[in-house]
């Protein structure tokens, strides 16, 4: 099947009981058991079936093979959100005394768990450029238990290289780990590209409408049999309904992504002609450092657009207060275009040093381009560019 008509049907079977086409709504918190063997024998993995809802639930189950199934994974896990789906891939695969390896351009949540909660786990964390081989070189070691990048990243739009970073870990005998949210498995699959482990905040793009917090975990199935142990018992899962929400969303991706990569590609042109705009950040426009490599491993160049002014920070805000259609707010994803500064917001978790090295302006502004009218957005943008 191809991506487009697999996101509709793809491992959804109907509803055996009255044939429902929209998968039902597990909605409950416990499973009866026949017997009191039955529920030993659940617990004791010697037979399969549902306990409780933090363990598994029928409706999140099937959002879980949804995703692992679009991502060319063999099994997944959802958990409450993006970032406990992270810390979730970390804390099983790294103990107190053991390293992560991660590129510095990420989500600034991701940063800051990095930075700020693991190392008082003992876990060390070393933040580099993963596109440089001497920087990584230097970063692993013997301690090293997980290579972690983003890309598209969070803010910058920065490429990396996923099948060099994967070739790159295996010959030190670690996993890579690929946050694929901006991308979603629609314009990029990290599996099919050598990496082990795929992360999703499908808070954005999956849910895509801006209504739910939810995260994802793919992989070969002896690490998800591994992450689950661990994930019962941390507790960070989401609800049925949640799970719902996002699978609704999923039918349509194919189609909102088609829609979010055009007019991302029509603003990043707009933009790109502006007389008060410095810099563009698009990997669709040749003049983006990541191009190539974007045009090798992914299908479109995704949805989210950024830019520097020439007026700096202040007129950055200016453009901020003045959009009408554009909304002022963090999230990324949503069918809604939504505008934000990351230096004061999304990574206000990274010191002004560590944002220079990053390449994030001190007045970069971001853009996730939703599916209105391109034109609608480009007048909205061009008034408020106006008031600069
Ligand atoms: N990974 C990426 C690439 C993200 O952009 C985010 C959130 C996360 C993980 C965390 O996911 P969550 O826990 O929120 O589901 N990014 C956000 C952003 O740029 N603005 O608000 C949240």
């Amino acid at each position: 099947m191809h991506f487009d008509t697999e996101v509709v049907h793809g491992g959804q079977h109907p509803d055996k009981l009255h044939g429902a086409i929209s998968p039902p709504i597990y909605q409950t918190s416990t499973y009866a058991f026949k017997d009191a063997d039955q529920g030993a024998r659940l617990f004791k993995k010697e037979e399969e079936g549902y306990i409780y809802t933090r363990l598994s639930n029928p409706t999140i189950d099937l959002l879980a093979q949804k995703v692992a199934r679009l991502e060319s994974a063999e099994a997944g896990i959802i958990f409450s959100s993006g970032l406990a789906a992270i810390f979730n891939t970390i804390v099983t695969l790294v103990k107190s005394g053991e390293e992560v390896v991660s590129d510095n351009t990420i989500y600034g949540g991701t940063f800051a768990l990095l930075k700020n909660i693991l190392p008082r786990l003992g876990i060390g964390v070393k933040l580099i450029n993963a596109n440089d081989a001497n920087a990584l070189n230097s970063a692993v070691n013997e301690k090293t238990r997980l290579l972690f990048i983003e890309t598209p990243a969070n803010p910058t739009l920065k490429i990396v290289d996923i099948a060099a970073c994967a070739d790159f870990a295996h010959k030190n005998n670690i996993p890579l780990c690929v946050d694929n949210t901006f991308a979603t498995p629609y314009l990029q699959r990290p599996i099919e590209l050598g990496a082990d482990i795929v992360v999703h905040s499908a808070t954005k793009y999956l849910g895509g409408h801006g209504d739910i917090i939810g995260g994802i975990v793919v992989g070969k199935k002896d690490f998800i049999e591994k992450l689950w142990d661990d994930a019962k018992e941390i507790g960070a899962c989401n609800t049925p309904m949640n799970a719902w929400l996002i699978l609704r969303g999923i039918k349509t991706l194919a189609v909102r992504m088609d829609k979010h990569c055009s007019n991302a590609m029509k603003i990043a042109e707009f933009l790109s002609t502006h007389n008060k705009i410095e810099k563009v950040y698009y990997p669709g426009l040749k003049s983006h450092p990541g191009y190539e490599l974007a045009r090798r491993q992914m299908s479109q160049f995704g949805g989210m657009v950024g830019f520097d002014l020439k007026g700096g920070k202040e007129a950055g805000k200016v453009v901020m207060n003045a959009v009408k259609l554009c909304i002022l707010a963090v999230s990324l994803g949503d069918v809604d275009t939504l505008i934000e500064h990351p230096a004061s917001m999304t990574h206000s978790t990274y010191s002004d040093e560590e944002l220079k090295k990053c390449g994030i302006n001190p007045g970069y502004v971001r853009l996730s381009v939703g599916i209105e009218n391109p034109e609608d957005l480009i007048e909205d943008l061009n008034q408020a560019l106006s008031k600069v």
